[in-house]
């Protein structure tokens, strides 16, 4: 087993260098989680506390000190459990494979922590992580007690969400290449999907080839909960029920990405059932695919975050108008936020280790400007409620998005999920030729 050291290792020293001197980061990465009796959730490591140890088991610490010296607390190793429940790196390999500078077990964690944290000036830790943060109390309550037997008790403690968040949100080349990879499993899968729908399907059978092709391509699981909408259920924006039979006619929106390494990929596409666009399905779907094309020209080097979002606005509003489902002015519709009958989530988001990664998007009340190493996606949509009595028959029930992953380079957008049809008469090809 081969881990490179020395990127993790360059995070936590970039972390520390950061960090006000006599800090001390603790991050754990939780534990496993029950699905019912005695069966478990398959682990995935918490996504922060991965970034700076590359440590994959569960119920792990990290304390990270002076210029990036890390103390790994690990499961025991135990033999009797490892026969039943698989390998554990333990002391000895928590030092040999991952760089720590020291090793402990559980069992030895208040110790440990009461050695980092006696004298230590800030404790800088996830304030989200409302387990840890009693025990950082607990911790800190125990060393107030020895003072008279000289211990020193911090007394500043430090979120260490925005630290690690801005980090995260610069992209290395190292990422930047396993989420190009992620990238391009997801598109093999919505192109395997595009190729074997038929209508008569339930919406899970299609979904079996998007795993199929995920865990064949070297992807255990997608790093989400796969989306597979046909009909009106492409209007419930989180659908994951998947149970419903396609029918002839309907549009199918699947939003489903590869989890690789931890990475996320994150595509959407929404595409005919039948192979081939009805004329308001059509109509529908090249505004959204307008207004992909316009957000895509504002995600360049220094230009503001939303920018790409109120591109995106401004042209499915004038598409709304141009066929009849919103009337009026369009500045006047975009001010009075009209489009939110049909449009009513943002056009991106960061990702990263997270599908939804971490990372302000304002700083001080202003849209942040995007940076070189910055991936964020894409996804205007549109989606008109079945029961919107508003608009004209043809257009209720139809939902769709357009989604693709991009790299903030220099030299413009570089889109990771490059590939992946998204022109109707690109879509339509494609499904003619498994038909
Ligand atoms: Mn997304």
């Amino acid at each position: 087993m081969k881990i490179d050291t020395q990127i993790y290792q360059a995070r936590r020293e970039r972390l520390m260098q950061s960090l006000p001197e006599n800090s001390v980061v603790i991050i754990r990465t939780g534990e496993l989680s029950t699905r019912n009796n005695d069966c478990e959730y398959e682990f995935r490591p918490h996504s922060s506390f991965f970034y700076l140890t590359g440590f994959p088991e569960p119920s792990a610490y990290a304390i990270i000190q002076g210029r990036g010296e890390m103390t790994l607390v690990t499961l025991p190793k135990d033999p009797e459990r490892e026969q039943w429940d698989g390998f554990r790196f333990g002391s000895e390999g928590a030092i040999a494979h991952f760089g720590a500078t020291k090793a402990a077990v559980l069992a030895e964690l208040d110790s440990v922590t009461f050695a980092a944290l006696d004298g230590a000036a800030h404790v800088v830790y996830l304030f989200n992580d409302t387990i840890l943060r009693e025990k950082i109390a607990s911790w800190r309550d125990a060393i107030a007690a020895k003072v008279r037997m000289g211990a020193s008790a911090p007394t500043s403690f430090m979120d260490l969400t925005p630290v690690v968040s801005e980090m995260r949100l610069r992209k290395g080349a190292e990422e930047v290449a396993i989420m190009e990879v992620a990238a391009q499993i997801s598109v093999e899968a919505h192109k395997q999907a595009m190729r074997a729908v038929r209508p008569g399907m339930r919406e899970y059978q299609l979904e079996a080839e998007l795993n199929y092709v995920f865990m064949r391509s070297g992807a255990r699981q997608p790093a989400y909960n796969n989306i597979v909408a046909s009909g009106h259920n492409a209007c419930v924006l989180h659908y994951i029920k998947n149970d419903e039979v396609i029918d002839d006619g309907d549009l199918i929106l699947i939003d489903a990405g590869a989890e690789l390494g931890c990475y996320a990929a994150d595509i959407t596409r929404t595409f005919p059932a039948n192979g081939k666009f009805s004329e308001p399905q059509a109509a529908l779907y090249q505004v959204v695919l307008d207004a992909y094309h316009a957000g895509m020209k504002e995600l360049t080097v220094g230009t503001p975050y939303e920018a790409c979002h109120n591109a995106a606005v401004r042209t499915l509003t004038e598409g709304l108008v141009a066929h009849g489902l919103l009337v009026g002015d369009v500045n006047f519709l975009i001010e009075s936020k009209a489009y939110r009958d049909f449009y009513m989530h943002n056009t991106g988001h960061w990702l990263g280790l997270d599908v939804h990664d971490c990372g302000a998007y304002k700083i001080a009340g202003e849209s942040r400007l995007l940076e070189e190493g910055m991936v964020l996606t894409i996804e205007p949509g549109l989606y008109v409620s079945a029961d919107n009595q508003a608009v004209d028959a043809k257009w209720r029930g139809i939902g769709i998005r357009i989604e693709d992953d991009v790299l903030i380079r220099a030299d413009g957008p570089y889109v990771l999920t490059h590939g992946l049809p998204k022109e109707i008469k690109d879509i339509e090809a494609l499904m003619a030729e498994s038909r």
